[in-house]
């Protein structure tokens, strides 16, 4: 009897999928089933899935709300979702179904959302667009990874069905990179905003200054960029960003509802603005810049005038070019300043902040001064670090000081994953991927009251990170944990499910570019298929 052609083809495809079967020891997975609801990473805060996936189509239209945010957030999708699915996608007020973008009241707070999906469309409603723009982060990790890539791709585009609702832990869920110890082109700052953006990291805290080198232009005081920013780590020929750069970032960071904090490091960490101007050093002799990696030697003459000359303009200028609320003034590791002039300094220096209007925020050596009212401390310290120096953190935050915790041996992204990792240094121990994530910021301190945490924040130094790969081989797989932390409840922290979920995001990574430590604790998916 002769088969017709169609039972042919599906006999044979049903052959293939079992060889596959049985090659693989597996079930085939069927090749069109979504991404379950809650394999996203931070994890949202509830996940229920029902009903009908959606499936985006050449038909598909992005349908948005009148504001101009709002229709910002329309675009910025519709520029991920387009290279990879081959279609149109116009973004327009009108209509119904497709992919909706809603602002409307609810249970959002400030950076909230809801996802719908069902058969009809995505809806996402948020009452601000940046909730809006986090519910966008989870839609594209409910598609297939080949979203993210910038050619076309066979699909099918196909949501789960059912709801997402979603707000964060903590309002400050922070990453820091130190563009001084080695300077980071305006490029690879919107590179790694961008990676920071798909896991809901909502602050790019900018270190600028350092003993290596000052990134950014003062005009009032320009030799600290034009000599100051002219070397780095290593003697390279460092950098450092013009207003109109700094503006940009700080552009495109708010495109993707991240705020700038920027910092200037004092009165420690100043060898590059010594080196610029005799006369801010107390024996009037400039220094040599600077280009090896010790820290602690430097510091402003907390005696002369001229120094809080020096302070008051860099602070104006920087509070000029800043739409954030916060301004980070440092404060670490000032070895060569006495406790004495560290104290009469940030008495002098915190008000100058609140008198340009932003709200100061310093490593958390500042509680050994008096932190201004309002201050956010950023806690830097180790589980070795001393109980009576826990204890004067702690006091701080009792009387109203604010916590960023960015405890070194859980989230500094450049301290080693072992002893075998080939960047990064290891002084506050080796620091695996479980290690990074399996802790909780609301408990960490003692005597520290729940409410005066106010998040965490991930800092990369780079005395030995020189480019993106670099970057990015230290952050991944370790940021998307601590930007967890800073998102998801307590509840849900669960290292043996989150590894799961964070296995995941691999086909994500390969799909964008970015390199990442294969870690032996991650059930990565097997290699191959990529
Ligand atoms: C400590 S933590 C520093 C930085 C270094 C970093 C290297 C802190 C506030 N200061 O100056 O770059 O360690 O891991």
């Amino acid at each position: 009897m002769r088969q017709h052609p169609r039972t042919l083809r599906l006999l044979g495809s049903l052959l293939l999928v079992a060889m596959t079967a049985s090659v693989t020891g597996a079930a085939p997975a069927p090749a069109a089933s979504p991404t379950p609801l809650d394999r996203v990473v931070p994890a949202p805060a509830s996940a229920d899935p029902g009903g009908s996936p959606y499936r985006i189509t050449r038909g598909t239209h992005i349908r948005v709300d009148g504001s101009r945010e709002t229709r910002g957030v329309g675009e910025y999708l519709a520029r991920i979702l387009r290279p990879s699915t081959g279609y149109r996608l116009p973004v327009t007020a009108q209509g119904a179904g497709g992919i909706r973008l809603r602002i409307a009241e609810g249970p959002f707070g400030a950076e909230g959302y809801r996802l719908d999906s069902g058969r009809g469309g995505v809806t996402i409603t948020a009452a601000r667009p940046a909730g809006l723009f986090h519910g966008v982060q989870t839609l594209r990790q409910l598609l297939p990874a080949g979203v993210e890539r910038d050619s076309v791709q066979p699909g099918p585009w196909l949501v789960a069905g059912g709801t997402i609702k979603d707000t964060p832990r903590y309002g400050w869920r922070g990453a820091m990179l130190d563009v001084s110890r080695h300077f980071f082109t305006v490029d690879q700052v919107k590179r790694y905003i961008d990676q920071l953006a798909l896991y809901k990291i909502n602050k790019l805290h900018l270190h600028l200054s350092d003993d290596q080198g000052w990134r950014i232009a003062v005009d009032s005081w320009p030799r600290l960029a034009t000599y100051g920013g002219s070397t780095q780590v290593g003697g390279g020929p460092g950098g450092f960003y013009t207003k109109a750069d700094y503006k940009e970032i700080v552009r495109y960071a708010g495109s993707r509802h991240l705020e700038v904090v920027p910092e200037i490091d004092m009165p420690g960490h100043t060898n590059a603005a010594l080196a610029s101007y005799a006369d801010l050093n107390c024996d009037g002799v400039a220094p040599p810049l600077y280009t090896g990696t010790e820290v602690g030697f430097s510091s402003l003459c907390v005696g002369k005038e001229i120094t809080y000359d020096f302070v008051d303009d860099v602070i104006r200028e920087l509070a000029a070019l800043t739409p954030g609320r916060y301004l980070h003034i440092g404060g670490d590791e000032a070895h060569s300043t006495s406790h004495e002039d560290y104290v009469t300094f940030m008495d002098r220096v915190q008000p100058v902040v609140a008198q340009y209007g932003k709200t100061v925020v310093g490593w958390h050596q500042l509680t050994g001064a008096t932190p201004a009212p309002g201050a956010l401390a950023q806690y830097w310290g180790l589980d070795g670090t001393s109980a009576e120096e826990k204890e004067r953190v702690a006091k701080a935050a009792r009387n109203g000081t604010g916590l960023i915790l960015s405890p070194a041996d859980r989230v500094y992204l450049d301290m080693k994953y072992t002893k075998e990792t080939p960047l990064g240094l290891s002084w506050a121990g080796y620091v695996e991927v479980r290690r990074s994530y399996d802790w909780d910021p609301g408990a960490y301190l003692p005597g520290v009251p729940g409410d005066a945490v106010r998040g965490v924040e991930a800092p990369m130094w780079s005395e030995t990170l020189e480019n993106s790969r670099h970057i990015e081989y230290m952050a991944f797989p370790r940021l998307p944990g601590v930007a967890e932390l800073g998102w998801s409840s307590a509840a849900s922290h669960d290292w043996e499910r989150y590894k799961v979920r964070l296995a995941a995001q691999a086909e994500r990574w390969d799909a964008l570019g970015i390199d990442y430590y294969r870690s032996p604790q991650v059930p990565w998916p097997a290699a191959g298929g990529r």
